[in-house]
């Protein structure tokens, strides 16, 4: 590994990270497999699936990229079946996989709030059932949530009720899988610099993302945007035994954003 983060937190087990081919997730996906996991890396885009599995073969770490829709059932089949032949199991899954949606409820369309609905909140659901099918008892599910979802966020309506749901659905999953010793919990980031945060930015800065980025800089006290690799550090966390007491739980990850 060349990365500065070798370490075998992680050794011997696999995950799998749906939405890696880039932002946090790819991000996560390279820290998972700097600290010994082989790696699933699951994106609907299958190019940049293979372009995060390839940075981590670089690094000689071990992952393969699996093409799939999170708001498909079959296709989270096949590929947590694949997992299962290349890998034997899997231990980790993280939920990272996303959309935003923009607009207040007076002028949010009913096909945006849809699709947020379905990748944000069934895709955790169905991505869940499909791993759990393989997860050996000991896993770890960690959901990607948001401040989204713990404080209202200027027209964004259907994307804080998605986070909110995933929050929720974080909390039930902890007590159901409780006596199969997998833990379930949720990382509620502030924004972080990623392809998915552009648009919102451009839109606070009426079309120019320099403004909106400035604008959004303003909410959070430490005085600047999250950068991917410090959520997959959180990730890395709740997915080793460093968090073993840990289920059910809320952990933001926001710079103080919803201190205030
Ligand atoms: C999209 C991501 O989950 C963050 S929601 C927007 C929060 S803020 O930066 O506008 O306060």
């Amino acid at each position: 590994m060349t990365n500065g983060h070798h370490g075998s937190a992680l050794f011997g087990k696999v995950a799998v990270v749906t939405g890696a081919g880039s932002g946090i997730g790819a991000a996560a996906a390279l820290r998972f497999a700097a600290e010994g996991a082989s790696v699933a890396v699951i994106d609907i885009r299958a190019e940049a699936a293979q372009e995060t599995a390839d940075r981590i073969a670089k690094e000689q770490g071990q992952a393969i990229a699996i093409a799939a829709d999170v708001s498909s059932a079959a296709a989270l089949e096949e590929a947590m079946d694949r997992v299962m032949r290349e890998f034997g199991g899997i231990d980790v899954l993280y939920n990272n996989a996303g959309v935003d949606s923009s607009g207040s409820v007076s002028v949010a369309e009913e096909a945006d709030w849809d699709r947020c609905m379905t990748i944000n909140v069934k895709g955790t659901f169905l991505a869940s059932r499909a791993a759990l099918r393989h997860m050996d008892d000991g896993g770890s599910i960690i959901n990607q949530g948001s401040v989204a979802g713990l404080v209202g966020i200027p027209n964004f309506a259907a994307y804080c009720a998605a986070k909110g749901a995933v929050i929720a659905l974080t909390r039930q999953m902890a007590i159901d899988l409780a006596p199969r010793r997998i833990r379930v919990n949720v990382i509620c980031p502030g924004t972080v610099y990623t392809p998915l945060m552009e648009p919102m930015l451009r839109a606070r800065g009426d079309g120019d993302l320099e403004a909106g980025l400035a604008k959004t800089i303003l909410k959070y006290p430490i005085g600047r945007l999250g950068a991917p690799e410090e959520i997959a550090n959180v990730a890395l966390f709740l997915a080793c035994g460093q968090s073993s007491f840990m289920t059910g739980s809320v952990l933001t990850t926001d710079g103080g954003m919803t201190a205030q």
